[in-house]
């Protein structure tokens, strides 16, 4: 039986956390001074015009499974961000990799200093950059309900920045501080200092952009999470096993946000007997056919975000411990994949093939096509929505080729079939497969701000259920 030792969260103190600061004064006094730079941080980047909202949010008060998290109105600067670590198991061992079997780290080992630090640092340069993303849609929310949603991943996101500035400045030394700092100095779509991952600098300028974030990226965010939590650096593993549970309810947003929007575009085109793209504008709602550009391009570049398919530090990550397969423990090999082959596509001689690739290498490739699997199984489930209502539309998934800037494809021109194109094919079909400047502009001018309790955008249907099991029609957010 695994020994679980824990600390309660102590919320007494000035930053809250379940991993006694109080005894280590050096590392509580270098957080306390991150601290101030973290909130002027959030008072520039984040939500506009926030500051006097009072918003019905979950904060976590325990790391057990079940009830770590509390509801009530919090005013939003005053929002308790925290280090929370799920709890150590004395017996936890590396089950990966050359170091198999043996103890987990409680230390960073030298030999992989530099690569932890620099995963470390890439995961942490994501979450502030989401919110920086999303800073500008509070004004332009559908209902009190999603404003309240929108307003919980935010403040999660931001709690997902310390959960990797507390490794940073634990963990790495002088590098660590610095390399804290520079998280809250780099900025989303900055030309001169901007995040790290391509698709943290694009914008998301409307709630369907958002609603596809939500649904595409933070699911990278869950493989990725994932991947790290069978870290053989076991504060790593616990921290990220902790903001696992907090995504979910990310990835509830994005999954149900699309389908609320087919809902009510469905509702619309099967009252009216609407099929014409331009008819199911005028009625005020997100054409089938602008949706299936949204999903090409969000899939697409999310993608990206998995690096290239075959990558020799994807490997040295596996074979050093630091970063395992999805569901590594529930794999039934060997766990060192030395001797095994993995399917990766590429292009050759115009034509997209499979070649066989060291299963090592391939890790990236691999844990995308876990990624893939999931998403498919939520556009699926989109799709029970125009078939209910007898639409033939279904919207569905470019092929992995398509629009990719980093990896095997990058440099090609393959459509969403899987079809490798000419330049000049490309140049003139792409403008049909991608969101156009027109589809942004009609898709804004939707946009209006709704707060009436109870009442939603004319684009997108109520959910089915309110937060916390409280009515649709709750308070989500005073305005005082
Ligand atoms: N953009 O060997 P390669 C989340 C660079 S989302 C720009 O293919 P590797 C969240 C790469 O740095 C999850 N550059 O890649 C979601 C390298 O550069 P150098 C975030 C890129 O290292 C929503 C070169 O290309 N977490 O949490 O195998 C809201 C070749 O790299 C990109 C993580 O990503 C790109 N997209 O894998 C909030 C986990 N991709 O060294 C939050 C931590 C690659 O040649 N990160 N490059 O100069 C990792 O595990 C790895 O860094 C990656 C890349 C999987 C991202």
């Amino acid at each position: 039986m695994a020994d679980l030792t824990q600390q309660p969260i102590d919320y007494s103190q000035r930053i809250p956390n379940n991993v006694d600061l109080a005894n280590d004064r050096a590392l509580q006094r270098a957080l306390e001074r991150w601290q101030p730079a973290f909130l002027n941080w959030w008072d520039a980047t984040g939500p506009v015009n926030t500051a006097n909202l009072q918003v019905y949010l979950r904060t976590a008060i325990s790391v057990d499974r079940d009830g770590w998290a509390n509801f009530g109105y919090v005013r939003m600067p005053e929002y308790r961000w925290g280090i929370f670590l799920t709890p150590r198991d004395q017996n936890r061992k590396i089950h990966f990799g050359d170091h198999k079997d043996e103890p987990a780290w409680q230390d960073v080992p030298g030999e992989h200093r530099s690569p932890l630090r620099r995963i470390i640092v890439t995961q942490g340069d994501t979450e502030p950059a989401s919110v920086e993303q999303q800073k500008l849609l509070g004004a332009t929310c559908p209902s009190l309900y999603d404003l309240r949603n929108l307003f919980q991943v935010n403040v999660e996101e931001g709690r997902h920045l310390w959960a990797m500035v507390y490794l940073l400045h634990r963990y790495f030394g002088r590098d660590g501080r610095e390399e804290a700092e520079a998280l809250l100095q780099r900025r989303s779509g900055d030309p001169n200092n901007p995040r790290i991952l391509t698709a943290f600098n694009e914008k998301t300028s409307h709630w369907l952009a958002y609603f596809m974030f939500t649904f595409f990226t933070d699911r990278d965010g869950k493989f990725q999470l994932a991947a790290l939590a069978e870290s053989g650096f076991d504060p790593l593993a616990r921290t990220t096993k902790f903001m696992l549970t907090e995504e979910a309810h990310h990835m509830f947003i994005g999954e149900s946000g699309i389908a609320r929007v087919l809902q009510r575009t469905c509702e619309v085109m099967s009252q009216h007997k609407l099929t014409d793209p331009t008819q199911v504008r005028a009625h005020g709602v997100i054409d089938l056919e602008t949706l299936q550009r949204f999903v090409n391009f969000h899939y697409s570049v999310t993608l990206d975000l998995f690096g290239s398919e075959i990558s020799s530090n994807a490997a040295s990550f596996y074979t050093g411990g630091l970063k395992g397969r999805y569901g590594e423990a529930n794999i039934g090999d060997d766990h060192s994949l030395a001797r095994d082959g993995y399917a990766v596509e590429e292009i050759a001689d115009g034509n997209i093939v499979q070649r066989q690739t060291p299963a090592l290498t391939s890790l990236n490739a691999r844990l995308r096509d876990d990624y893939t699997r999931e998403i498919q199984a939520g556009m699926d489930r989109w799709n029970r929505i125009p078939e209910r209502f007898g639409i033939p539309f279904r919207v569905s998934l470019p092929h992995a080729g398509f629009h990719r800037k980093i990896g095997n494809f990058a440099g090609h021109f393959v459509n969403p079939e899987g079809r490798v194109l000419s330049r000049e094919d490309w140049e003139r079909q792409s403008p049909g497969w991608l969101p156009s400047d027109d589809d942004h502009a009609f898709v804004a001018s939707l946009m209006g701000r709704v707060i009436e309790p109870g009442t939603f955008a004319s684009w997108i249907a109520p959910p089915a259920r309110g937060i916390n099991n409280l009515p649709i029609e709750f308070e989500y957010v005073r305005f005082d």
